[in-house]
């Protein structure tokens, strides 16, 4: 049987768990070869620690390209995330047009920030060029606070409850022509989850699941990762988002129940047979 195989445009950060330390053992779990392309190497990721270390792969990655492409590579999805300089949008984008065929997925997480701020390392010039990037994916996966910045809007600004999150997903479906997932998107007090807006359908519908009361790094990570590993499988999008849902919320659970720092992300290792989807 064969196995789809994804490229993998994030950063590597050695402790933290966020990006590829998420991406590529999801995707392998999930039965999908993960060929990661990365765009920076960092000690830790850039939330909750000082003095971390950035090694710039901006001129390794055209370096890459151009061997895959030599290769002949294909791949059934491209998928982006943490980008390491604002010359990397251009990068990804020639990526796209070399690698993207009729068939392939491509998913845009636009990793610029959460909670209302932007990351450390992106400049304004970044999220304009995120915001342009986007534009050329099958699905995007913003949290609020990156919905905020691609609608050009102040985050307290933004529509709020479920009308709100529905408004949001469908302004940022470019006319329909893209689906969107918004993730952070709480329907009650108790709940939270997903908004997904799909281009296939033109239907908006929630997705939502019990709210762990802590948050932790990288669990939109986490959430990107299932989902393109799910849809990459076939899976329609909101049946994917509950998938991701779900397992995101599994692995806060376990991570909250020992109580570990926000910085070290979801401690999801021993809950990755859930997605494996079978024994020997
Ligand atoms: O999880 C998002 C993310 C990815 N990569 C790096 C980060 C962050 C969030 O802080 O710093 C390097």
């Amino acid at each position: 049987m064969f196995t789809p195989r994804v490229a993998a445009i994030h950063d590597m950060s050695g402790f933290g768990r966020c990006s590829l330390t998420i991406v590529l053992p999801v995707l392998s779990a999930m039965g999908i070869q993960c060929c990661p392309l990365p765009t920076a190497f960092l000690s830790t990721h850039t939330s909750g620690f000082q003095g971390f270390t950035f090694l710039d792969m901006t001129d390794e990655m055209s370096r890459v390209a151009a061997h895959w492409k030599a290769l002949d590579l294909d791949f059934q999805a491209i998928y982006s995330g943490f980008l390491g300089s604002g010359r990397q949008i251009g990068i990804v984008e020639g990526f796209l047009r070399d690698f993207r065929k009729a068939d392939t997925l491509v998913v845009v997480d636009p990793v610029m920030g959460d909670h209302g701020r932007v990351y450390q390392t992106y400049t304004p010039a970044m999220c304009a060029g995120m915001a342009r990037l986007a534009e050329r994916a099958d699905v995007i996966t913003p949290n609020l606070t990156e919905a905020a910045l691609m609608l050009g809007v102040p985050y307290e600004a933004l529509p709020a409850g479920e009308a709100g999150c529905r408004e949001i997903v469908e302004r940022l479906s470019l006319g329909g022509r893209r689906s969107v997932v918004l993730t952070g998107a709480s329907l009650s007090e108790e709940l939270t989850g997903a908004m997904c807006y799909d281009a296939g359908t033109g239907r908006t519908e929630a997705v939502q699941t019990r709210r762990v009361p802590r948050e932790f790094l990288g669990t939109g990570d986490m959430f990107a990762s299932v989902l393109t590993g799910a849809l990459v499988r076939g899976a329609a999008l909101t049946d994917a988002a509950a998938q991701a849902v779900e397992f995101v919320r599994a692995c806060a659970e376990r991570t909250a129940a020992q109580d570990l720092p926000m910085r070290e992300g979801v401690d999801f290792e021993p809950l990755l047979g859930l997605l494996t989807g079978g024994g020997l």
